[in-house]
């Protein structure tokens, strides 16, 4: 595919002449123009390269060598980190025996750098490589992984790192009004941890859907959260039982999916030896699960979050927080560690 021109593309987002008094516009419509107009900073950067060379390979996390899909002999993928104001250009080479593609989550950029095959970029066949070329509008945490069949679940998923261009410019909210000023955060820590969250079957991911679709109860079993008639009705529950099951709803329908491992970057225990006791570090929690939940807490008392959707927020302090699976997310949070 052509290199493509970003600057026509981004500099029309800019050139929106809210403030002509010859365009009308309803309320909604000004206010939804305005918050991406808060959102989207074109900014000087440099051209920032990555070569990203998909393949297969053998991971064991339970014992068992299964086949699996890295980015640079990677899972999770490498992180990605850009300033923003910068160009990407990304250069996917594929070395599977399929077609490929990567995906850009949450990251405003022009269509035919999207990636999604047959929807905003062509599937990119065994042996080519693709560039992938965009602007950084944007700064937050964000993440990536490929939309091809189920590659995403064999590993094909990785960090998105957009820094902010200015830190000590306090930042503008992006969620209500445009006016609301967002505390520094930067100056809220002093080291940054990056996390991805993820989850491991040594099922294959084909064979999981193929599970999935005929409704059993295997997973369900595995997992220890089956329910039996008779526990329904000493519970009185043998109506909504029945009513469940006629919507093909399992008694803890909370997640269907039995995995052998969670993942936290690479290990399903890890640890930051580097840390002393008094930092304050900045986690951005990267949630590249298929279809699971996490809750975030700290053992060491409450924290901080900072930011959420990329998005940086009114800090609120929690004990706990939810990071959402694959399609949201992409959160900041901000451990305090006591002093
Ligand atoms: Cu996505």
């Amino acid at each position: 595919m052509k290199d493509m021109d970003m600057k026509k593309d981004t500099g029309k987002q800019m050139k929106m002449p809210m403030n002509e008094p010859n365009m009308k516009m309803d309320t909604t419509a000004a206010e939804a123009a305005s918050q991406i107009q808060s959102k989207v900073n074109v900014l000087p950067g440099k051209t920032i390269r990555y070569n990203l060379f998909v393949n297969d390979t053998l991971v064991n996390f339970t014992g068992r060598k299964k086949r699996a899909i890295a980015i640079n002999g990677k899972i999770p993928a490498p992180a990605l980190t850009f300033t923003e104001g910068d160009t990407a250009e990304i250069y996917l080479h594929n070395m599977l025996h399929e077609e490929t593609s990567l995906h850009w989550h949450g990251v405003i950029l022009p269509n035919q750098a999207d990636g999604v095959p047959f929807l905003t970029t062509a599937p990119i066949a065994p042996g080519e490589t693709h560039l992938y070329k965009f602007k950084v509008v944007q700064n937050g945490t964000y993440w990536y992984h490929s939309h091809s069949a189920l590659q995403e679940q064999a590993g094909m998923y990785g960090a998105l790192l957009f820094k902010t261009r200015d830190s000590s410019q306090p930042k503008k909210s992006t969620m209500h009004h445009s006016s609301m000023e967002m505390p520094g955060s930067n100056e809220l820590f002093d080291k940054e941890y990056t996390v991805v969250l993820s989850e491991w079957a040594d099922e294959k991911p084909t064979q999981i859907q193929r599970r999935l679709r005929t409704g059993n109860d295997w997973y369900a079993i595995k997992k220890g959260s089956t329910q039996s008639y008779a526990e329904a009705i000493k519970e009185r529950h043998f109506k909504t039982k029945l009513t469940n099951e006629w919507k093909r709803m399992k008694a803890m329908n909370v997640s269907d999916v039995y995995y052998n491992r969670f993942l936290l970057n690479d290990k399903s225990e890890n640890t930051a030896p580097e840390f002393k006791a008094g930092d304050k570090i900045k986690l951005k929690v990267v949630n590249a699960g298929a279809s699971s939940y996490f809750w975030l807490g700290y053992a060491g008392g409450k924290i901080t979050v900072v930011g959420n959707d990329g998005n940086d927020m009114i800090p609120v302090e929690v004990s706990y927080t939810l990071s959402y699976d694959g399609r949201n997310g992409k959160s900041i949070y901000l451990y305090q560690f006591p002093g």
